[in-house]
């Protein structure tokens, strides 16, 4: 049997990828790459929606790709790619541009955030195209399932609408995706802040555990990290928010259920829960960094890697760009 595509990315936009991204991201990536035929990427086109370092993007698309890697996406067993390694990705956007709509990607929320926060003048005409390339990302594949988080469900639907509105007007082309979202429990947020998801561009960096970070630095923060004066370790999200947090992250790095957890540290501190959550992390993290850091040290490697994948995933985007073209009536060249 044929296994279901699936596609999802991260942007290049941090030295270091932080738990939000490893449990709400590569953790379920990785656990879905035996089951599916997984397509990952490197998104360096979108990361340069906004302004970038040339220098830097370079480094951080490394540093992210060696991340996935390190957290246990298998680049023998996924497809895992830098984006701009494979041309049809940009080609493909471009005639998506023409069948969407102005209005249409003028309601796009994620837009409306980015740009009422940079002011009209630095928002970028790439920033509000942004979901038309995410939709050809997806589209090139014919991806079936794209797991994301939930502030990129409108982004899947758009997608969704431009497959069909092209299957509609030149006939059957693309697969029409289903987003898979990601489930509340893989949610974290802020240490400092548990009001707001833990961001790679959160204003303090408190708050966010990075994967990369020195452990004993990671310790520091969770030591540090807000709780409340009620004193039990106990889930409750409206409440508890700092502590729920915490038993987010607990649960998800050691495959306990939260009424196991509460259970243990019943009529305990937060200090001891909090100790036992900082070995965790620094058990989880430590070996994550230390693959990541001795990728970045062959970079040749690293990059032979990823040029093999780009080849594997430009066959498939080849093909399809192919069939796109001439439904449109673009003439061939001879
Ligand atoms: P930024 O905050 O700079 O926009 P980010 O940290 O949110 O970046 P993205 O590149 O937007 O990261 O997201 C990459 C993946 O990580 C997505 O699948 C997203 O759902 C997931 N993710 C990001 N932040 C969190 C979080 N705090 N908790 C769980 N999953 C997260
Ligand atoms: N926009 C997404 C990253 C992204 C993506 C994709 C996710 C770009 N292309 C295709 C899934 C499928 C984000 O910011 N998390």
């Amino acid at each position: 049997m044929t296994r279901q595509r699936l596609y999802s990315g991260m942007q290049p936009s941090a030295d270091s990828l932080h738990a939000g991204n490893y449990i709400g991201a590569l953790l379920q990536w990785r656990d879905m790459q035996s089951t599916y035929d997984a397509f990952f990427s490197v998104v360096d086109l979108h990361a340069i929606t906004v302004p970038q370092n040339p220098a830097e993007l370079r480094e951080k698309t490394r540093r992210t790709a060696a991340q996935y890697i390190a957290a246990g996406i298998e680049p023998s067993k996924s497809t895992l790619y830098v984006q701009s390694h494979v041309r049809a990705h940009a080609e493909l956007a471009w005639i998506l541009s023409t069948i969407t709509g102005f209005g249409e990607a003028g309601r796009m929320t994620q837009f409306k955030d980015k740009s009422s926060r940079y002011g009209q003048d630095s928002t970028s005409v790439g920033l509000f195209t942004y979901p038309v390339l995410m939709a050809a990302d997806i589209l090139l594949y014919q991806s079936e399932l794209v797991p994301v988080g939930d502030d990129q469900k409108q982004h899947v639907e758009l997608t969704r609408d431009l497959a069909e509105r092209f299957n509609t007007r030149f006939g059957t082309t693309f697969t029409v995706p289903e987003p898979v979202i990601q489930k509340d429990t893989a949610r974290i947020y802020d240490l400092q802040n548990p009001a707001s998801k833990m961001s790679k561009s959160a204003e303090s960096e408190a708050g966010v555990l990075w994967l990369l970070d020195d452990p004993a630095k990671s310790a520091k923060k969770i030591m540090r990290a807000v709780t409340d004066t009620e004193g039990s370790v106990r889930f409750d999200r409206g409440a508890k928010p700092g502590v729920s947090n915490l038993m987010t992250i607990y649960s998800a790095l050691a495959g306990r259920d939260l009424a196991s957890i509460e259970d243990e540290y019943a009529g305990r501190g937060y200090g001891d829960f909090k100790k036992d959550l900082a070995e965790l992390v620094v058990a989880e993290f430590g070996p994550v960094r230390e693959r990541a850091n001795a990728l970045l040290d062959d970079p040749a490697e690293l990059d032979r890697l990823l040029a093999v994948n780009a080849a594997k995933a430009d066959a498939v985007a080849d093909a399809t760009l192919a069939d796109v073209y001439d439904r449109i009536g673009l003439l061939r060249r001879a």
